[in-house]
């Protein structure tokens, strides 16, 4: 089991043990021509927690928002905040004043650390949200928390003496519907999701080197970039943009091991990998959204390597379902993560039979606490964190992929599953991404409608609709093909990257 101790701050056990342990000079953090030791990240965490506390008057407890994107500041600002005692909120970099005001409201932030280049919103949502009453800029020469952290006698810093489960984090999931939710999480969480999915299902080893494209501000980001390799005293890698091209630019210059992103990411390297050199490559996690069968395949035929396919969620801090490289079934998702739970239910929450498609519950270490939240109780059962995945597990137990619980289709009588299409016309070689939802129909109740985004150099026209019809016909069940089909630049996405389904059915309503 679990068993940390009562009084535990989670950054001595993921920075400071290092130090404490003869690793220090190990390499910690590489960001284009900069490379920090353990030591060098130490020496920053701590300059911050004592500005934190000796200059910005903090205390264990505060709540204390971060905005930058994936950078070495943002890492060492998150360790110090929490080393401090305080509670880190991180944003995405590009949520607007708009979308600052709510968490900043609900969390009753007072203080701010954020990258120079991104204060303006951050201002104007004082406007919003006036407890906000102190923005410290970071990553500039010269910048205020630079300078502030230069005073002498800051190179040391106690941790704050914070209990096991002392709040660390609170998360706000991006939301594809509702206002978004403020999900809390422990000190030991933090150590939990390194200890059950990154030492029995990830199995990476200090000499890995980490990258990936989830925003640190995601905790699939924070999880995959920072506490995995530090947990095992291994090496991150931030790339300073993370599109697909700068991903494989990060793996061939600092010979990465280790990549987190989503399908795709994965989908969009492919097309870009002639003439690049990623021998270093061991370790490909893939998460956020559905892998595709098509993905799983395309991708280990061109680099020899299984893309490890994931479920996570924010609720959870990280993945929950998973396989480790040997037990990967293609197509499936894999088996709960040891330390977790994860069951089939039907909509009065009781448990069906395994091949039956239900809604995915789950429960673990980390499970889920929402910051002063009505939907707690309609979200967490008897302490299973429902989700609003559409799973079925098999007799031998591995979890397979339906839908989203509201990207079922219903056409006339029929129960067709949005991502079983997309998967299928993504293997039509020109559909460079996709995404299927129902269109009212006075016939049919609904028809299955596609938005189809083409590949390069290729032009959208009735004759290759129909052949992406008769492609899906021939490659699952016929009466679940898009009877509609529209050509588009882009698919809508949240921030984190997922496709806004609820956007294209919108779109279809008209
Ligand atoms: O699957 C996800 O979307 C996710 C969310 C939070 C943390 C990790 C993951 C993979």
């Amino acid at each position: 089991g679990l068993n940390y101790p009562e009084r535990l701050n989670c950054v001595a056990e993921l920075l400071d043990r290092h130090i404490a342990d003869g690793r220090g000079g190990r390499i910690a953090v590489i960001a284009s021509d900069l490379h920090w030791s353990y030591a060098d990240l130490a020496d920053k965490v701590n300059r911050i927690a004592n500005v934190l506390v000796r200059d910005l008057g903090m205390v264990s407890g505060n709540r204390v928002l971060l905005r930058a994107g994936n950078t070495p500041m943002m890492v060492a600002a998150y360790l110090a905040v929490i080393k401090a005692g305080g509670i880190a909120v991180a944003t995405m970099p590009m949520l607007r004043a708009g979308e600052l005001a709510y968490p900043l409201r609900k969390a009753r932030i007072a203080l701010a650390l954020c990258d120079h280049r991104l204060t303006a919103d951050l201002e104007a949502a004082r406007a919003q949200a006036p407890e906000l009453s102190r923005i410290v800029a970071f990553g500039a020469a010269g910048g205020e928390l630079e300078a502030l952290m230069a005073q002498p006698g800051y190179e040391h810093f106690e941790a704050a003496d914070t209990a096991r489960d002392d709040v660390c984090l609170i998360a706000f999931t991006s939301g594809t519907t509702g206002e978004p939710k403020g999900t809390m999480h422990f000190h030991q969480d933090m150590l939990a999701i390194c200890d059950c999915y990154g030492a029995r299902v990830l199995k990476a080893s200090p000499d890995d080197r980490f990258t990936g494209s989830p925003p640190l501000a995601f905790t699939f980001g924070l999880g995959g970039l920072v506490l995995f390799p530090m947990r095992i005293g291994a090496a991150m890698v931030l790339p300073e943009k993370a599109a697909p091209a700068d991903l494989i630019e990060a793996i061939e210059r600092h010979k990465v091991s280790v990549v987190f992103t989503a399908p795709t990411a994965y989908r969009a390297m492919l097309d870009k990998l002639d003439g690049r050199d990623i021998a270093s490559l061991r370790i490909c996690v893939s998460a956020g959204e559905a892998l595709p069968r098509a993905t799983f395949e395309a991708w280990q035929a061109r680099t020899g390597l299984p893309l490890m396919d994931g479920i996570g969620a924010t609720e959870m801090l990280h993945i929950f379902i998973g396989a480790p490289r040997e037990a990967i079934r293609p197509g499936s998702t894999g088996l709960p993560v040891p330390g977790y739970e994860a069951k089939i239910v039907d909509a009065q929450g009781r448990e069906v039979a395994d091949g039956t498609p239900g809604r995915l519950a789950v429960r673990g270490p980390t499970g889920c606490r929402y910051l002063a939240d009505p939907r707690q109780s309609v979200y967490v059962l008897d302490g299973w964190n429902l989700t609003g995945d559409t799973y079925l597990r098999d007799a031998d137990g591995y979890f397979w992929y339906q839908a989203r619980s509201d990207d079922m289709i219903v056409s006339a009588g029929y129960n067709i599953a949005g991502p079983e299409v997309e998967a299928c016309l993504l293997t039509h070689e020109a559909v460079a991404e996709c995404g299927v939802v129902g269109a009212p129909c006075p016939e049919r109740g609904q028809i299955v409608k596609a938005y189809v985004v083409l590949r390069e150099g290729i032009s959208g026209d009735a004759a290759l609709a129909r052949a992406l019809q008769e492609h899906v016909k021939a490659g699952i069940a016929p009466y679940k093909y898009p009877r509609a089909i529209a050509f588009v630049d882009a698919l809508p996405k949240t921030a984190t990257g997922k496709l806004q389904r609820f956007a294209l059915r919108r779109m279809a309503q008209g």
